[in-house]
This record gives C-alpha cells, sequence and structure tokens, in this order.
C-alpha cells in the first residue's frame, strides 16, 4: 500500500528536501509515500568518516569505497523489508514514465546516490538495475534520486485528484500536452482559440488531441515513431499540418 523508500547519499538533508514540497509532500501526507535518506558516512569505518578512496591503476577523481555501500544498503533493506535496489548513474537506463510506473507498484526501493567518478564496480551484484536521467553529466546520483522520487509520487494512490486520471488516461499517452490558455481572453493583441471559449466539451476534446499530436510532431518526432497512430489519429494530424501550412502562407 505504502511505498517505502530510502535514499543512500552523501547528502541526505539535500535529499530530503523532495519531500518538503508539492505531491511528493502531499504522497507522504496521505500515508503512499515513505521516505528516509540514510547517509552512506555513517557506515565509514574509519574515525575520519571517509567513504571514498584512489582508484587502482591511477587516474583523476576517487572511488566509493565498497565496504560503507554495503553495509549502508543491508541496514536499508533490514528497514524497509524486500526492497528493489537502484542505483542513479551515468551508464543506467534512461528513466521513463514506463520504468517510473513499474517503481511505483514496488512495496519498498533503496536508491543509491553515487558521487565522485563512481562505486567500486564489486558492489554491483548488491544493485537490481542502474537507472539515469539522461546524456549529460550531474556532479553526483541526488537529484536523479529526487527525480525518481518525484515521478512515482505521482503514481501513488490518493495522491493525485483528477489531473491524475487524465495522466494515467491512454487517450493522450505518449503524446506533448496540448497548449493553455487562461484569463485574459485577449493579450497583447493575441485572442484564446475560439472553440476554447465555445463549451462544446468533444468539440474542444479532439482540438486538444489535434493541438497535441502537432506539437508532437513538430518538437518530437521521435515519440511519434514509437506510437503507431491509428487511423483517426493520423487525419487529426494531417488536419493539423494543413491548417498551419493555411497560416503560414
Ligand atoms: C565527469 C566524470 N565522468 C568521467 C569522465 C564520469 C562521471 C562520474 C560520476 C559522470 C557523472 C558522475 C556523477 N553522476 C551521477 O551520479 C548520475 C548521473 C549523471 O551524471 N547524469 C545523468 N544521470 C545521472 S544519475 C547519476
Amino acid at each position: 500500500m505504502v511505498v517505502k523508500i530510502e535514499v543512500l547519499t552523501l547528502f541526505p538533508e539535500f535529499v530530503e528536501q523532495v519531500v518538503k514540497v508539492g505531491i511528493p509532500r502531499k504522497a507522504v501526507e496521505v500515508g503512499a509515500l515513505s521516505l528516509s535518506a540514510r547517509d552512506i558516512r555513517n557506515y565509514s569505518d574509519g574515525a575520519d568518516r571517509r567513504v571514498d578512496d584512489r582508484p587502482y591503476g591511477g587516474g583523476p577523481g576517487m572511488v566509493m569505497e565498497p565496504g560503507p555501500l554495503a553495509d549502508a544498503i543491508a541496514a536499508a533493506k533490514t528497514a524497509i523489508g524486500n526492497a528493489k535496489v537502484v542505483a542513479l548513474s551515468p551508464q543506467g537506463l534512461p528513466m521513463t514514465q514506463a520504468l517510473v510506473k513499474q517503481l511505483a507498484v514496488e512495496p519498498a526501493l533503496v536508491l543509491v546516490c553515487g558521487r565522485y567518478e563512481g562505486l567500486d564496480e564489486r558492489v554491483t551484484p548488491l544493485i537490481d538495475f542502474e537507472v539515469s536521467l539522461g546524456d549529460f553529466v550531474l556532479s553526483g546520483g541526488e537529484l536523479a534520486a529526487m527525480a525518481l522520487v518525484d515521478a512515482v509520487s505521482r503514481w501513488l494512490p490518493g495522491v493525485l485528484g483528477h489531473e491524475g486520471s487524465a495522466e494515467a488516461d491512454s487517450f493522450s499517452a505518449g503524446l506533448l500536452d496540448h497548449p493553455h490558455y487562461t484569463r485574459p481572453p485577449s493579450w497583447r493583441g493575441e485572442a484564446v482559440p475560439d472553440v476554447l471559449l465555445s463549451g462544446d466539451h468533444a468539440k474542444i476534446a479532439r482540438w486538444r488531441l489535434k493541438q497535441a499530436l502537432g506539437a508532437t510532431f513538430l518538437k518530437r518526432p521521435d515519440l511519434l515513431e514509437e506510437l503507431e497512430l491509428s487511423r483517426p489519429h493520423a487525419e487529426l494530424l494531417k488536419e493539423f499540418l494543413h491548417e498551419r501550412s493555411g497560416e503560414k502562407n
């Protein structure tokens, strides 16, 4: 029922910020999520609390020692039970909504955040899989772990209201969002599209889907290639492109 997450990190006070605001905070408040950040330094075997050392073979930077990580993972698993262990790493699978949905039905997760150049390779048997935020360089895994906690929170029961059911709706899944408008009805000479003021909800839904298909085609064609558009969706996209060529000429 409740997803229990333990984050192993050198910056626990930073990671805890993710449940101080917004949807993740709500998830904790309704009892759908529990989050605890565990300081890997508490598992250092030295009085100096050091958890990194120089790389065998030489080279720049430091490597996280296996011992403290193994002990921290064991303690976290004891605290929350049968958990999947996920390391946040530049070598991981890219974080996707499909992966987030799978993780949201796990009873417990241990998220391992690396710092320095990375983890000693010998801890890999303790890790179920690795997840990356994308192909750019972060300073450590904490922001990726916080992103994962945020994204998982949105899928937990009782956390989102009707915005959530819209997100769960397969209708527009895999597409970029349609444009949004609020008051005033005219701003800097730009009017809100008439259809949104019409009160015709079927027509509005059709317009939004058309805009979503158009935006996805123009901005993220890679997403459309994965989708295999249905016949009616392909027709709507054609209509979008036709209207757009009319505006441009
Ligand atoms: C610049 C150092 N790089 C080798 C030349 C390797 C490297 C080591 C450690 C790069 C980044 C990191 C720290 N990053 C993460 O722990 C991390 C990460 C990321 O950097 N990008 C996207 N997703 C993630 S998840 C964890």
